[in-house]
């Protein structure tokens, strides 16, 4: 009987491994697979003489852990193009969320929308990710802002695990925006988030975090810690959109909960940096809103790489200030407009994007005991994955250890 189930040899393996300096390359390198995981990583000239069911030679390809989008809000009901016109020509989007556009118009499309209709929806673009070797998406809800539709799009998302064969994490974000129901009154719809939305989502397994929008357009610094305390009691791990428009003090919130995660950042002050440092919380830096809102201030990412937070990078795939289906594109981004290294942007989006979904023992490097995620490219370096714009030089993509094909 064989020992493995694949063996990949041949291989330049960017391992990503944390403390290994110059991406963790292993040249001439062999990865051995065997129940989905990897059993053995190493120099060829090392590899031990045991016998593997099927061996792909990869004429010297090079190999990298396949990649993370941590932070996405992949479905929801039609989209917001008209409104990225709108904005076009001056209108703030500030203004449109005020005047009941924004969020809420997708919350209505989202109500309005079937099940079946959402999970294609979002399985297109889930598919557009995977064409470019990412294996494992988190999903939020965020756009039902009522038990039944946020009960729904959770359920869409873990249905979009099964049905698109990739790794799917959901997080419960009910505190997105106010919806009309409790207008004028954000603590009575928190009163219902832990009442209500929380037991029923935990009930249903529907969730593996929770999730806030702490800004002056949705929830201030006390709300969120009300909600914060709701999901620790229920056993839920947090994260939290923080500091993207203002500094509301969302860093030093979501590190005071252990967050996994603090996404945004750009208003984040020094105290904010050093709460996330001694807290261990991931920050997670979303260039495509950015782009998107056309703002000027980007995230202090000189203070966090000098402080030791761990830095994501994700597409915060969504209708209104992120319309971006591409984490290539998110790294281009964030190397040109927030000055990460190419390195650090294939960190971001492996190594740390695993650690902000609580997953860093899971996945995202490439080492003996993690699931057998793995991203074969065309290329001559991995740090090209951050200087092409618009390149898809995927050759395959392993999940699970199994060869996978996103355009079944
Ligand atoms: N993530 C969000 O949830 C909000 N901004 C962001 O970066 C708003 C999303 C939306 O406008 O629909
Ligand atoms: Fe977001």
């Amino acid at each position: 009987m064989a020992d493995w189930d694949l063996l990949l040899t041949d291989a330049r393996i960017a391992t990503m491994r944390q403390g290994a300096p110059d991406y963790g390359v292993i040249d001439g390198g062999a990865i051995a697979i065997r129940g989905g995981m990897i059993d053995w990583i190493g120099s060829v000239a090392d590899l031990p003489a045991r016998g593997a069911t099927e061996t792909r030679a990869l004429s010297g390809r090079w190999v990298t852990p396949a990649l993370i989008d941590c932070h996405t809000h992949l479905v929801f009901g039609g989209q917001r193009a008209e409104e990225y016109e709108r904005r076009l020509r001056g209108v703030s989007y500030e203004d449109i969320a005020a005047e009941g556009g924004g969020i809420l118009s997708t919350v209505r499309a989202t109500r309005a929308t079937g099940e079946e209709e959402l999970h294609d929806a979002a399985l297109a673009r889930l598919r557009a990710l995977a064409r470019e070797g990412v294996a494992t998406v988190e999903i939020k809800s965020g756009y039902g802002l009522d038990l039944d539709t946020e009960l729904k799009m959770l359920r869409v998302a873990r249905r979009l695990g099964e049905s698109s064969g990739l790794n799917i994490r959901t997080t419960l974000l009910a505190a997105h925006t106010v919806p009309p129901e409790f207008a004028n009154d954000a603590d009575a719809y928190i009163d219902f988030i832990i009442d209500e939305i929380l037991p029923a989502t935990v009930a249903q397994d529907l969730a593996d975090a929770v999730d806030a929008y702490c800004e002056a357009i949705a929830f201030d610094a006390r709300q969120v810690e009300r909600l914060f305390a709701g999901a620790r009691d229920l056993g839920l791990r947090v994260k939290l959109h923080a500091d993207q428009l203002s500094d509301g003090g969302g860093a030093e919130l979501a590190a005071r909960f252990g967050a996994l995660s603090a996404d945004h950042l750009e208003y984040t002050s020094q105290e904010g940096v050093q709460a996330l440092a001694d807290s261990g919380t991931a920050a997670v830096l979303l260039p495509g809103a950015y782009l998107t809102l056309n703002e000027k201030q980007p995230p202090p990412v000189r203070e966090l790489r000098d402080s030791g937070v761990p830095v994501a990078i994700a597409t915060d795939c969504n209708p209104g200030t992120s319309p971006l289906c591409s984490i290539h594109f998110a790294m281009g981004l964030a190397s040109r407009l927030f000055g990460l290294t190419p390195e650090e942007c294939l960190a971001g989006v492996t190594r740390e994007a695993a650690r902000a979904l609580g997953l860093g023992h899971d996945c995202g490097t490439l080492e003996v005991g993690k699931r057998a995620d793995v991203a074969i490219w065309e290329l001559d370096h991995p740090r090209e994955l951050t200087y092409w714009l618009g390149l898809h030089p995927l050759s395959d993509l392993l999940i699970a250890g199994r060869f996978f094909s996103p355009n079944p």
